[in-house]
């Protein structure tokens, strides 16, 4: 498959397409800086779930300046408790199929990824960080509080001391610091992260798909287990991979010399 624009029908904030085996989505509202509005996400649920056969990655970018300027204000209009809690239901549910969707999903990170973006952004499985990437979580100022599922993903990489500090301070990360704290584990030039997000989407794509599946649905859930019962879904995970054939073939290609090896990057 080459090249393709997705036929998936989505707002004009988003835009998808498809290079071979990736599906890319843009979000692409950067005169907003990428706000997300609920048109928005909606969106974004709808592209996780409408994933085709044949894709085996998502690259996840933003147009213009910025990766996302988190929650559109403009929408943060009267809401009593209810359709607040509604609301950020609505985030849950489409964060939740990028994170335990079909594909694992790459992020690609430049200028502020703040507020709700780095809500979606911690949904992803890899993050790669232009240099001129910047974190915050402005809530704090704003009166509210993180409704993507931030409370729950953003401390698992970073501890809950630093988002406590990011949301009571208002304080701002680099793409340097969120590099060493663990928000990245890709940190390249300003410019270089769709390449570098696309090299690495492509070479998840041709993993075996039962692999990523372990990884993105197993592991996960795992680290939450105690460990006697963590130990027990590693060992049927692992034999459920061992058995399937993708993975015979590709033991048996290693073995005949055929595989690739491990090579320092
Ligand atoms: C927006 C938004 C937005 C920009 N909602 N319209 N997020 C924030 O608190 C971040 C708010 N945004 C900013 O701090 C800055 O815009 C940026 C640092 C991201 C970028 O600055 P800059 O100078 O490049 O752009 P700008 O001039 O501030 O904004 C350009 C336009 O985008 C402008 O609109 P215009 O009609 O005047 O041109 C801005 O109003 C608009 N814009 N950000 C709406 N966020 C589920 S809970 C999640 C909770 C949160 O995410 S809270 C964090 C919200």
């Amino acid at each position: 498959m080459a090249d393709a624009r997705l036929l998936i029908d989505l707002p004009a904030s988003l835009r998808a397409e498809q290079r071979d085996k990736v599906a890319i989505l843009w979000i692409a509202r950067p005169q907003k800086r990428n706000a997300l509005d609920d048109e928005s996400v909606i969106g974004i649920e709808k592209f996780f779930t409408s994933i085709p056969d044949g894709i085996g990655a998502v690259l996840l970018a933003g147009e213009g300046d910025h990766f996302s300027a988190g929650l559109d204000l403009n929408e943060l209009e009267e809401r009593n408790i209810q359709e607040g809690i509604a609301h950020s239901e609505l985030w849950h549910r489409a964060f939740h199929q990028i994170q335990f969707g079909k594909v694992p999903v790459v992020a690609v990170l430049h200028g502020a990824v703040v507020g709700g973006g780095l809500e979606i952004a911690a949904a992803a499985h890899v993050r790669v960080a232009e240099r001129s990437t910047y974190y915050a979580l402005p809530e704090g100022s704003r009166g509210i509080y993180v409704g993507g599922g931030g409370s729950v993903r953003i401390p698992r990489l970073i501890g809950v001391a630093r988002m406590m500090d990011m949301m009571l301070t208002g304080r701002t990360y680099s793409a340097e610091e969120g590099q060493a704290m663990g928000i990245s584990t890709y940190l390249v030039d300003n410019g270089k992260g769709f390449a570098k997000g696309m090299e690495l989407a492509a070479q998840i794509a041709d993993n075996a798909p039962l692999t990523n599946f372990a990884v993105m649905h197993a592991l996960p859930r795992i680290a939450e287990m105690d460990p006697q019962a963590g130990h027990t879904v590693e060992a049927l995970m692992c034999s459920i991979a061992q058995a399937d054939g993708e993975a015979k073939a590709r033991l048996k290609a290693f073995l005949e010399k055929r595989g690739p090896k491990v090579t320092r990057t």
